[in-house]
């Protein structure tokens, strides 16, 4: 049977490019500095996002901890969305591992948070507050980019009241491809931004932390206590090079395909689909029938090949990426309208039993 696996972006496989790199390259010991693929691939990734120096990291959570921790103190708070990743997704780390106090502002349907609650979430120089130090943003969000008018200008609030920015740009070119502009232009007004080789960039592993030279510095003491030094790792980096080098234009076709399969889908009765909101490579949707569940929805399709992930309240997420074609986007519509009708029968027959 054939799989269509929309869960991630995350499952991409490394191109027979990258492979190839990988075997080729030329290592050395990461931790005295000395891994040449390493030290080049941080060079074009800070490029890449218009900043002096980057670090390569095991993964985007390790990314994130240890902007955090480079940029907080114990007991410091750091402001970010209720709804964002380093929120919900990375087990509360910055508290359990770092001692930093995250502040929640409601995150908006569109990434955001209301700059009015950010500015009122910043503590006074108050014996009885934390000192608050960092404002963090997500772009994309769920797949949504976030204008960079709104960039500018939560940057801006958190500067005049001195406190840095970091994003969480795990999927950084899929903002950039959708803004249409540069992912330097996405990361411009943040002090630091973390992204992933490991998402659309389809690279088997690794994210980059990147900031400026004295930060970066802090955050390479801190990968080594996270345990996260690592040794001849020229092997997984020359992946990211390539990735770098190749993937980074063939996102839009990843959105386009998102773009068909949202409108397929809208198009099936019983489905409630998100379908305004698709700019990248995700479309959400929930089941819209009595009696079904998101979970039966999912269940029906996984058993005819097409597997799709659920992302709790914001029901079931699939996410096109390297390695979907349109065909296969095609089959996964076909298959979903398959699944439904089962789960429709389903039912019906539940609610007349005989
Ligand atoms: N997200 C994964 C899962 O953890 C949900 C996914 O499949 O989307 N920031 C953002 C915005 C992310 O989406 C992710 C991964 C991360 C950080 C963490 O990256 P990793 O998985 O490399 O630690």
């Amino acid at each position: 049977m054939r799989t269509v696996d929309l869960r991630s972006d995350t499952v991409t496989r490394p191109s027979a490019k990258m492979r190839e790199a990988m075997y080729k390259a030329e290592v050395g010991d990461d931790v005295y500095g000395e891994d040449p693929t390493v030290n080049k691939l941080e060079e074009i990734a800070a490029h890449a996002v218009g900043k002096e120096a980057g670090l390569f990291v095991c993964s985007g959570t390790m990314g994130n901890l240890l902007a955090l921790l480079a940029h907080c103190g114990r007991g410091d708070e750091v402001i970010v969305g209720s709804e964002s990743h380093i929120v919900v997704h990375e087990q509360g780390g910055v508290a359990a591992l770092g001692s930093i106090h995250p502040r929640m502002v409601p995150t908006q349907p569109d990434g955001t948070m209301r700059l009015d609650e950010v500015r009122e979430s910043i503590n006074p120089d108050d014996i009885h507050a934390a000192r608050t130090k960092l404002l963090c943003l997500e772009n994309t969000w769920h797949g949504i980019p976030v204008g960079l008018d709104y960039m500018t200008e939560a940057c801006e609030l958190a500067h005049a009241n001195e406190l840095k920015v970091h994003l969480d740009g795990a999927r950084i070119f899929n903002a950039a491809c959708a803004l249409g502009v540069s992912a330097g232009t996405v990361a411009a007004d943040c002090d630091t931004v973390q992204f992933c080789f490991s998402k659309g960039l389809a690279a088997p592993m690794g994210s980059a932390l990147c900031g400026d030279k004295d930060f970066i510095k802090y955050a390479r003491r801190l990968r080594k206590m996270v345990g996260g030094g690592m040794r001849q790792v020229g092997i997984i980096a020359a992946a990211g090079i390539v990735a770098l080098e190749t993937m980074v234009e063939r996102l839009a076709e990843d959105h386009a395909n998102a773009r068909i399969l949202a409108d397929g889908l809208s198009n099936m009765d019983g489905l409630t689909v998100f379908s305004e909101a698709v700019h990248t490579n995700m479309v959400f949707l929930k089941v819209n029938r009595p009696g079904c569940t998101n979970s039966d929805l999912l269940q029906r399709m996984a058993e005819r090949g097409v597997i799709g992930g659920e992302e709790g309240k914001h029901g079931i997420r699939l996410v096109t990426h390297y390695g979907i074609t349109e065909d296969d986007v095609k089959e996964a519509l076909l298959q979903i309208q398959n699944s439904l009708a089962e789960i429709g029968e389903r039912a019906v027959a539940v609610s007349n039993p005989t």
